[in-house]
């Protein structure tokens, strides 16, 4: 990789953080932009040693023995034309990735106005002060697969309808159009990563896949509260976010601006991932029940591994996901690496280290 400036917008995120890691690791300077004061980061995980880092200077420091780079971090909020161009007239970049959003699902029901102001506004502030300021920036935007929804096709690929099944996923569909439209309109160089679920240790607990591998962590060193959860029978394509974060920056160097699709191609439900956790502490898990009332036990012990609670339940749900990454594959050469059996594993066990800390 040749030497660049880049921006990484959610640079502080779960998924933000691997991606200005791998940019720094491959020689680019890479200004993290986040919004910093909001952000709760207890409890969370520094990326190569995996252990719990509290406060911002540490994370700083830990950043800088990781990269061993002079890495800036600039306060930024979405909502604010002005913190967006003046970042841009400070900074002579070339590339910015946009992974900022109000991320959850489940609490853009919730929060719906926010979710549209940052999700998807935030985004045509960007792109406007791109336009504005400095055209050659390559832009990057973080889509989602959930602008799919319920959409016809299964898999879907990059000409599938959209169908989106929540504010998030309607925010997401917003921000992607916009930035079909200003490549369109203005001959930007912007592009769509429409990726599917990725997972990794540093993936908060409000998502299912780290609510699960961290309770089981919990219960394998003797906490035996079950695991409360939502709707055990949708699918999800799960991938590791490790795989991805290649795959977004192949995006930006492809000769032409263009929107590609980043999925594991496989899909499994809750219920299988419950499964495969707790097979990974040497656990098999009994079912029995149905819907709200479905319980999940080990099979030799009998105790209550998992129940149901409707409040985790959705006003509207997406029964199942899968994604076609063939495009990405023929014309980037990407393909992911990390099965999901492995993805869970590498769950768990960093979730038991974390317990041993
Ligand atoms: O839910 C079901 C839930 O919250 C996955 C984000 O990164 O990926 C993520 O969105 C599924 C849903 O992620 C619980 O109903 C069952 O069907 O882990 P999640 P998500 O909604 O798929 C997409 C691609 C993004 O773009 C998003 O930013 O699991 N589920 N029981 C549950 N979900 C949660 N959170 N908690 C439960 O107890």
């Amino acid at each position: 990789m040749k030497n660049k400036k880049v921006i990484v917008l959610g640079g502080d995120g779960f998924c933000g953080w691997p991606t200005a890691l791998h940019l720094s690791k491959n020689g680019h300077d890479v200004l993290i932009v986040d919004n910093l004061s909001r952000r709760n980061i207890d409890n969370e995980l520094e990326v190569d040693s995996l252990t719990p880092i509290s406060s911002m200077s540490v994370r700083l420091k830990a950043w800088k023995e990781v990269s061993g780079k002079n890495i800036e971090f600039v306060n930024f909020d979405l909502t604010k034309l002005k913190d967006i161009e003046a970042t841009l007239e400070n900074y002579e970049i070339d590339e910015l990735y946009n992974l900022a959003a109000e991320s959850s699902v489940n609490s853009s029901f919730n929060q719906p106005l926010i979710t549209s102001e940052i999700t998807g506004l935030g985004v045509t502030r960007i792109l406007t002060s791109i336009r504005r300021i400095r055209p050659s920036i390559k832009f990057y935007q973080a889509s989602s697969s959930e602008m799919f929804g319920n959409s016809k096709d299964s898999p879907v690929n990059e000409n599938s309808n959209f169908h989106p099944r929540s504010p998030y996923g309607i925010s997401k569909l917003y921000a992607y159009w916009i930035t079909i439209n200003h490549r369109e309109s203005y001959d930007l160089f912007a592009c769509n990563g429409i990726l599917f679920n990725h997972e990794s240790p540093l993936r908060p607990k409000e998502f299912v896949t780290r609510k699960i591998t961290s309770g089981v962590a919990k219960y394998e060193k003797g906490f035996r509260d079950p695991i409360e959860l939502g709707n055990l029978s949708v699918k999800r394509d799960w991938g590791f976010a490790g795989d991805y974060v290649p795959g977004m920056w192949k995006i930006l160097q492809a000769d032409e601006p263009d929107d590609y699709i980043l999925a594991s191609g496989k899909n499994h439900s809750v219920r299988e991932f419950v499964e495969e956790s707790f097979r990974c502490i040497g656990v098999k898990v009994r079912w029995d029940g149905e819907d709200l009332k479905e319980k999940g036990f080990c099979s030799e012990s009998g105790d209550l591994l998992i129940t149901i609670n409707p409040k985790y339940y959705r006003p509207s749900e997406i029964i199942s996901l899968v994604g076609d990454y063939s495009k990405a594959k023929r014309i980037l050469d990407w393909s992911p690496k990390i099965s999901f059996r492995n993805l869970v594993e590498m769950m768990v066990k960093s979730d038991l280290i974390l317990l041993q800390s």
